[in-house]
């Protein structure tokens, strides 16, 4: 079993101090790493204990450990997957071949791309959630975001291992450059649309959590079929640590749901939860809507030759590769695509190829959509009558067939005068913002919550709910200098 060496600056299990160049490159990275950290992590809790998880080896039994935490003392390291004997390569024209231990000289530009569009969403979102902490609803909720950041900060450092291991120069730029851009900045935004989003409240968090993690969780599902070895097992570790950051979303929302229906039961009342202090399940929808589009955004094209390209080559596969039965190399096969025709919007055979990210997108709907079912489910055993829904896949969309077009939740392709009448039914106001906005206040007593959710039915690592999950008496100044 792979254990990692926590004798290090850089805790891992890649034998780095075995490569003593690499070593000193990312250690040279390191502080750069923690001054972005400091100037761009969560605000205001730098200085506190936080209960957090460290990976402490790659076994997927027992492959944590929980301790007393400051975040820039969170031992940030490179664990890879242990890797399988004999691997080869699963699709594309090596199908059937080793997998690749280096990169092969002519997919080094690509790779890296791929590798750099990862490793930018990583930071972007800690960038994102900065500031919520400050409103956190419960200790509880407060351990879990600054999980998720360090974790995100890990990730981080697991593309930039790539990078300096296997990219020479380019790569140590690329590693660079992923320090330097910034979340919304419009001078060096994040790479990929939802990054640059704004995150200013737990509800748009929690809904980050649910769909844009988990784009993360299919992206990485799909790298981690890839014939470059060390990304593969890069990414199948990661997988690990992103199914708690699901979780966070999708109990976070789940909990929501359930205190709005708990006033809505016991106030008596179908559309004036607000007057409770509840979060109205249409504003829900609204912000589900919004969240769920852009995510969508961040699988690319129906039709694109990226995709293809990047399958043919063998460096990204599909969600659960090895387990498909065809061919693995799609050369005359179909996929049914959505294309817009008139003011439908049609489902249409397209080379399957070519149609790789739809195909991945549909995967993805599948996975939110039992999510939104348990959800509903809390709604109905209230004997409420409402349904959340995921909206159509043409809704709001900034990339692809119906970037160009206005379409409703439903699917229905409607004039610009109707979406404008429309638009404050299917997407947050800003009345909805500054309603939310309204409730964000922090909640730092152990074992309390905001009155807008409801608590979790256990707590983490098998500590009660009322545990003290975040310290927050840290020594006076000592937040100034460092927080
Ligand atoms: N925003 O052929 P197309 C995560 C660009 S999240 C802006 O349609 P392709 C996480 C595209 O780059 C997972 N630009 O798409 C979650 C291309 O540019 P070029 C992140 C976009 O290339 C939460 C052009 O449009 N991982 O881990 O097939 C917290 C035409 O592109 C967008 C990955 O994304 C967009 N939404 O696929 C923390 C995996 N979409 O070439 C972390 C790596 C497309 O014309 N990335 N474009 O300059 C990829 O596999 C692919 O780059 C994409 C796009 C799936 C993103």
């Amino acid at each position: 079993m792979a254990r990692v060496d926590y004798s290090e600056r850089i805790p891992n299990n890649v034998s780095l101090a075995e490569n003593r160049r690499l070593l000193r490159a990312l250690e040279e990275w390191q502080p750069r790493y923690l001054d972005w950290w400091n100037q761009m992590g969560p605000e205001g809790f730098q200085a506190r204990d936080v209960y957090l998880r460290t990976a402490i080896s790659v076994d997927p039994q027992g492959w944590a450990h929980f301790d007393w935490v400051k975040m820039p003392e969170y031992r940030w390291g490179i664990f890879l997957a242990e890797p399988e004997p004999g691997r080869t390569i699963a699709f594309g024209e090596h199908k059937g071949t080793p997998a690749w231990q280096d990169v092969p000289g002519e997919y080094r530009g690509t790779l890296r791309r791929l590798i750099v569009t990862q490793g930018d969403t990583e930071p972007a979102s800690v960038e994102q959630q900065r500031h919520l902490g400050r409103t956190c609803p419960s200790l509880y909720d407060l351990r879990n975001i600054f999980q998720v950041n360090v974790e995100e900060g890990r990730h981080l450092w697991a593309m930039v291992y790539l990078l300096h291991a296997h990219f020479g120069r380019d790569g140590r730029e690329e590693a660079e450059a992923l320090l330097q851009r910034r979340s919304g900045d419009s001078d060096k935004p994040r790479i990929l649309g939802a990054f640059n989003e704004r995150t200013p409240d737990w509800l748009s968090f929690f809904m980050f959590c649910f769909f844009t993690d988990r784009d993360g969780k299919y992206q990485l599902a799909s790298l981690a079929e890839s014939g470059f070895d060390p990304l593969s097992r890069t990414c199948r570790f990661m997988l690990t640590e992103e199914a708690h950051h699901m979780f966070v979303g999708e109990a976070g929302i789940g909990r929501i749901v359930q205190k709005t229906v708990e006033l809505m039961r016991e106030h008596r009342t179908d559309d004036d939860v607000r007057r409770h202090g509840g979060i109205d399940l249409p504003t829900m929808q609204r912000y589900l809507n919004f969240h769920c589009s852009v995510s969508l955004d961040l699988f690319g094209s129906e039709i694109s030759t990226n995709a293809a390209n990047f399958y043919t080559a063998g460096l990204k596969g599909r969600f659960e590769e090895t387990k498909k039965a065809d061919d693995h190399l799609l050369r005359e096969a179909t996929y049914p695509v959505t294309r817009p025709e008139g003011d439908t919007i049609k489902l249409v055979e397209e080379p399957a190829l070519t149609a790789l990210n739809e195909r991945l997108r549909d995967d993805y709907v599948a996975d939110c959509q039992r999510g939104v079912d348990r959800w509903n489910a809390i709604i109905r055993k209230h004997g409420i009558d409402f349904e959340l829904r995921l909206p159509h896949r043409g809704f709001h969309r900034a990339i692809g067939n119906c970037a160009e077009l206005r379409v409703s939740p439903d699917g229905r392709v409607v004039s610009e005068a109707e979406w404008d009448a429309r638009k404050h039914e299917w997407l947050p106001t800003p009345g909805d913002q500054a309603y939310v906005a309204s409730l964000m206040t922090p909640v730092v007593e152990p074992g309390k919550f905001a009155g807008w959710i409801a608590p979790p039915a256990r707590g983490i690592n098998g500590q009660p709910v009322e545990f003290e999950y975040v310290k927050l008496s840290a020594r006076a100044g000592e937040e100034g200098r460092r927080g």
